[in-house]
């Protein structure tokens, strides 16, 4: 199964292919939906979130509510695009351009470095693409992998852990279900499960913004009910762990990723970060703790997938850093372009959605999957077949 994504900022749509779905999955377009309007909320966005309302536009490969098999394209309109047309026009003319020409590049951005590699002069040829907008099409991609996990009983759940200085305790899963923390993350604001945690973060975010600066945080998904074995332990690229480190790390603006208790391994003893192993009648071969995070050996253990993942503070800024204009080479303040204080909220929903297209992608791979009957068939079988081991 894979994917590809299209699409400027300012243009008029992002469109989407999927290709390798299972037939006969029962599709639900208001599911999908649900994600993207999920993406667009979340404490200290800016303005454009009240231009856009996305849904998607089926083109092809669902019929009747359900896949063909044949590979499915979406689109998601851009509402923005109405007055951005004439800038972001493929015709030759490029006159129209000029006004909103870019040519001071943000530190921290994608604008420099694109420019000089693709030869652009006018740097918006770089930052439409670069633009987060795009994160809109890798969670529609993630709902529909949600609805193939939904099909085998797998559930993810996201929150955010930290916005700037102010961080929350690390979950005890055993106290926690996925439908918990999903419930109890979408009526927070900045989708955090601590009240307390919740309060100074939005007065962090109220305390950024009112200076023109952005803030950034780490966001946690879990995955329940994942099958033992997903990825493989026999090949550096069958490894799932790295895998689903490098989608979070593909998120714009990620700078890092970990599993279970991640950096945190490197300080404690051995005795302390393994987690041993128990048999019981009801829950057959399982971990006593889950510090490891779901994984051993580049596969998934049975235990609740635990991934986290780093967010950079958005590096347009109202209060702009330093920079070079490349029409002079002189020092300028870098430009000032419309921008969310704090997108942590939101990227905690795309966290979740890159996640499960992994763990989808991971499971076809594996079980037999032409048809959603088939791939519902087989991991029945083999989970079977793990609790007679
Ligand atoms: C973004 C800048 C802002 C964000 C945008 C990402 O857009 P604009 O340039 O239109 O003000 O709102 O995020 C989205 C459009 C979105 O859908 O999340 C950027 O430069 O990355």
């Amino acid at each position: 199964m894979r994917y590809l994504t299209a699409g400027e900022s300012h243009g008029p749509q992002l469109t989407l292919i999927v290709e390798g779905l299972p037939s006969q999955l029962p599709f639900s377009k208001e599911k999908v939906d649900a994600q993207l309007a999920r993406r667009q909320k979340g404490y200290g966005r800016g303005r454009r979130m009240q231009i856009e309302s996305d849904q998607i536009q089926v083109l092809s490969g669902i019929r009747f509510g359900k896949t063909t098999g044949a590979p499915v394209a979406l689109a998601i309109e851009n509402k923005d695009w109405a007055k951005w047309q004439d800038v972001m026009s493929p015709d030759p003319d490029a006159s129209k351009a000029e006004k909103r020409r870019v040519s001071r590049p943000r530190p921290g951005h994608a604008d420099l470095n694109g420019a000089v590699k693709y030869g652009h002069r006018d740097m918006r040829d770089v930052l439409e693409r670069s633009s987060a907008r795009e994160t809109a099409a890798r969670v529609a991609v993630g709902a529909i992998a949600r609805q193939v996990l939904e099909l085998c009983g797998i559930k993810v759940a996201g929150h955010v852990v930290q916005i700037g200085s102010v961080n929350t305790e690390r979950l005890d899963l055993t106290c926690w279900s996925a439908e918990e923390i999903a419930e109890k993350s979408e009526s927070s604001p900045v989708r955090c499960l601590d009240p307390d945690a919740e309060q100074e973060m939005i007065r962090l975010i109220d305390e950024a913004k009112q200076e023109g600066d952005s803030l950034g945080g780490v966001v946690e998904v879990i995955v329940e009910g994942v099958p033992v074995g997903l990825g493989s332990h026999v090949h550096w690229d069958r490894k799932l762990d790295a895998r689903l480190v490098q989608a979070i790390v593909s998120i714009n603006a990620f700078k890092g990723a970990e599993i279970g208790i991640g950096f945190e391994a490197g300080k404690r003893k051995g005795s302390q970060v393994h987690d041993e192993i128990l048999w019981s009648e009801e829950k057959g071969y399982h971990r006593a703790t889950n510090r490891l995070g779901g994984f051993e050996g580049g596969m998934t253990n049975g235990e609740a997938i635990v991934v986290r993942g780093v967010m950079k503070p958005i590096p347009t800024l109202y209060k702009p850093l330093n920079s070079v204009d490349i029409d002079t080479r002189e020092p300028f303040q870098a430009s000032i372009e419309r921008s969310d204080s704090c997108a942590v909220p939101a990227a905690s929903v795309v966290a979740e959605n890159v996640v499960a297209w992994e763990i989808a992608r991971a499971l076809l791979e594996k079980f037999s999957s032409d048809t959603a009957d088939e791939l519902v068939q087989d991991v029945n079988r083999y989970r079977q077949r793990v609790r007679e081991f």
